[in-house]
């Protein structure tokens, strides 16, 4: 069999078309999805490994993609640590036990194996039951990531007690980095094992910092997580809004660097060098325009991928979606 082109661009060996799929290809734009969200809670989702592995592997079918996700949340992996985690209906997440001191990184407990079974379980079915052909990915949040969600309470914009945080207490800072990067380590190591074939690290809010600060106080730990993770399985290193990080992310990892829209894709790629995969570039409010607009845009971003292998928003078209697969199998196809 031939390596799925997935696999094959995260090692960036050549593949028959340039492989695509979606951040939050499972999500509120599909009426399969909302269906099963009427009867069931997001959480109680997330913890029902059939259910997961059924909404994971029904999508990327449906859709076409060249990879299924693993359905789960970044937050996940916050709740044995003891921080509480709540998805109140309508809004997002919410920390019920916000990290403020150095005690409280002290009683952050350390994440049992077993505690998050319930995703390995969803990865072991989803794997089982998607064709040889689709990749399947886990994913997990990166450190500063999952430090802000932990300080803030919840989602933020300016970061700025985490921030404030970093700069206060240094100490503590670090000790709850090497907290999360034991817990998220040892949680793909699990994925890995129950069938993930490539893991995404989502630094989501990291484009926050200032690049001397990511050097000091990031750098270091996710560097340490992505050396932790078993050797041989591809890991995505993604964040957004990295313009300005774009070197120190590379210097922190991965097999493939994500990047968002709001740089140019072969501007970045030359900033990281060719020597590492490069995986993004749509903005996902495109998938709002007309379907000629996207296949225009599915054009670009291949045309500046230059022949190298290369979240949805609620109220997206499923057609939509379907045709940015399509345009970008046929415009890439070799
Ligand atoms: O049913 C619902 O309304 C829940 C919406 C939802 C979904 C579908 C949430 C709540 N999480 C998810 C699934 C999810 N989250 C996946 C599954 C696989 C897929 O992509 O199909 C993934 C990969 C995530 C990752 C995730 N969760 C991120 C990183 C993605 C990114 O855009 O950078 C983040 C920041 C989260 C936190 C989160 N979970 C959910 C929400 C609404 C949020 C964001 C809240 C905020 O703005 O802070």
């Amino acid at each position: 069999m031939e390596t799925p082109p997935f696999l094959a661009a995260c090692r960036r060996q050549p593949a028959r078309y340039t492989p695509v799929w979606l951040m939050r290809q499972a999500g509120r734009y599909l009426p399969e999805y909302r269906a099963i969200r009427e009867k069931t809670g997001f959480l109680e989702l997330c913890r029902t490994p059939d259910l997961a592995a059924e909404v994971t592997v029904g999508t990327a079918l449906r859709l076409g993609v060249d990879a299924a996700i693993i359905f789960a949340d970044i937050l996940l992996v916050l709740d044995p640590m003891g921080a509480g985690l709540e998805f109140t209906r309508g809004d997002g997440p919410a920390i019920q036990h916000p990290v403020r001191s150095a005690a409280d990184v002290d009683r952050l407990r350390e994440v049992e194996p077993g505690a998050l079974a319930y995703v390995a379980e969803a990865v072991k079915r989803a794997r089982a039951a998607l064709p040889a052909t689709i990749p399947l990915i886990g994913f997990a949040g990166a450190p500063f990531t999952l430090a802000s969600y932990l300080i803030e309470g919840g989602g933020s914009r300016l970061h700025a007690r985490t921030k404030a945080f970093m700069l206060t207490d240094p100490g503590a800072w670090r000790a709850l980095m090497e907290r999360l990067v034991r817990a998220v380590a040892a949680y793909l190591d699990a994925q890995i094992d129950a069938g993930a074939d490539a893991v995404q690290l989502f630094d989501s809010w990291v484009g926050c910092l200032a690049p001397s600060d990511y050097r000091t106080h990031v750098l270091p730990h996710v560097r340490e997580l992505i050396g932790a993770i078993r050797p041989g399985t591809p890991v995505i290193h993604f964040g957004t809004d990295t313009a300005g990080l774009l070197e120190c992310m590379r210097a922190a990892g991965g097999d493939v660097i994500g990047i968002d829209w709001r740089i140019d894709l072969d501007a970045a790629w030359s900033r990281l060098g060719h020597d590492v995969a490069v995986q993004g570039n749509l903005d996902p409010v495109a998938l709002l325009a007309p379907v000629a607009e996207i296949r225009r845009r599915a054009a670009a971003i291949l045309g500046q991928a230059a022949g190298r292998p290369g979240g949805v928003l609620p109220q997206t078209p499923v057609e939509h979606v379907l045709a940015l697969v399509d345009a970008v199998h046929e415009l890439s196809a070799r």
